[in-house]
């Protein structure tokens, strides 16, 4: 070969293989994408609604999905996320139990080069380039709606109005949110009094025992109100109270969070007065957000679910049903 033709073949080869290299690219992104998800736990109604949404919306955008459940244990969430990065998934998503500890681990993430989605809680850090994208609820505005709500049912009431609180899982977002927003509502009116506030980790067993202990703490007529972070707390609350000959929504004023289809039903008979909605359905998003986020495109740091509140001074026949 003389040289102009060497250079020729030379400059063909080298545009073959671009071409093949180019063609490897398209072929890669084709690939369904890969997902990590590590899900908290299976504690409440609104968790196993959460992950039959992740799951089917996941199967229905093609994307694969490596699931693991952490059994309410932060060390399970490390560990899957962990063997995610081993993995060499193309994008993390979970759902922190509570807000600290992860720093570690997420820059193991980030320094395989994997983004991470933050979903349904928050983690508290200095370095918010540890993750990519937080899709969560307003866990302050659930809060303070709780707070507005008490505010308009008690407008007449000039004497002391004593509130038991059961909150959710110490240290984790919704009830870090949910007990300051309704705090915040409260603190402008101080005839409301927190007289007793316990966490009961988002379960119904623990709502039973601790509105037990309640019950043995303070005579009946010495409550005014029972407001529950969550519904499944709220349903072992509701059962204490029935045990006990009272009548949960008249003797006790009930505000619940969630609005799973059961608590919208003892809302309807008047057992619970006010339900604030917090949405489980986030599988979708969380799909959309992980497809944009694989192809390079710039998300918001933080999406909030939109939500609503359901209460006796609303019209309960037009509420739709919740499908869970
Ligand atoms: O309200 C509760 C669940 O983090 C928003 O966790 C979620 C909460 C939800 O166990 O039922």
């Amino acid at each position: 070969m003389d040289r102009p033709v060497r250079l020729i073949f030379a400059v063909s080869c080298f545009l073959c293989i671009a071409a093949g290299c180019r063609n490897k690219n398209v072929s890669e992104q084709q690939d369904p994408i890969v997902l990590g998800y590590s899900q908290l736990g299976d504690e409440s109604s609104w968790r196993t609604q959460n992950t039959f949404s992740i799951k089917s919306a996941a199967k229905r955008s093609g994307i694969k999905i490596l699931f693991e459940d952490a059994m309410q244990n932060p060390a399970n969430q490390i560990k899957a996320l962990r063997s995610f990065i081993a993995y060499k998934v193309d994008v993390i998503a979970f759902s922190p139990l509570v807000e600290t500890g992860w720093d570690t681990v997420l820059e193991e993430a980030k320094a395989a080069g994997i983004p991470v989605i933050l979903v349904d809680r928050m983690i508290e850090t200095s370095d918010d380039s540890l993750y990519t994208a937080a899709l969560c609820s307003d866990f302050a505005l659930e809060g303070r709606r709780a707070g507005e709500f008490l505010v308009r049912k008690f407008a007449g009431r000039t004497t002391p109005v004593n509130i038991v609180e059961l909150a959710g899982t110490a240290f984790s977002t919704p009830a870090i949110g949910r007990s300051e927003g309704f705090r915040e509502v409260l603190s402008a009116h101080p005839k409301f009094v927190i007289c007793f506030s316990e966490d009961g980790d988002f379960m119904q067993s623990k709502g039973r025992e601790i509105m037990q202990k309640v019950l043995k703490l303070y005579r009946s007529d010495e409550i005014d109100v029972l407001y529950s972070h969550n519904d499944d707390m709220t349903f072992g609350v509701i059962e204490v109270m029935k045990e006990a000959g009272l009548a949960p929504g008249k003797d006790i004023v009930i505000i619940s969070v969630d609005a799973t289809q059961r608590s919208i039903d003892y809302l309807r008979e008047g057992t619970i007065n006010c339900v604030i909605e917090c949405n489980p359905n986030s599988g979708q998003q969380v799909m959309e957000l992980a497809t944009r986020i694989v192809s390079g495109e710039n998300v918001p740091k933080r999406t909030y679910i939109q939500e609503t509140t359901f209460d006796e001074f609303g019209d309960l026949d037009s509420i739709a049903n919740r499908g869970y």
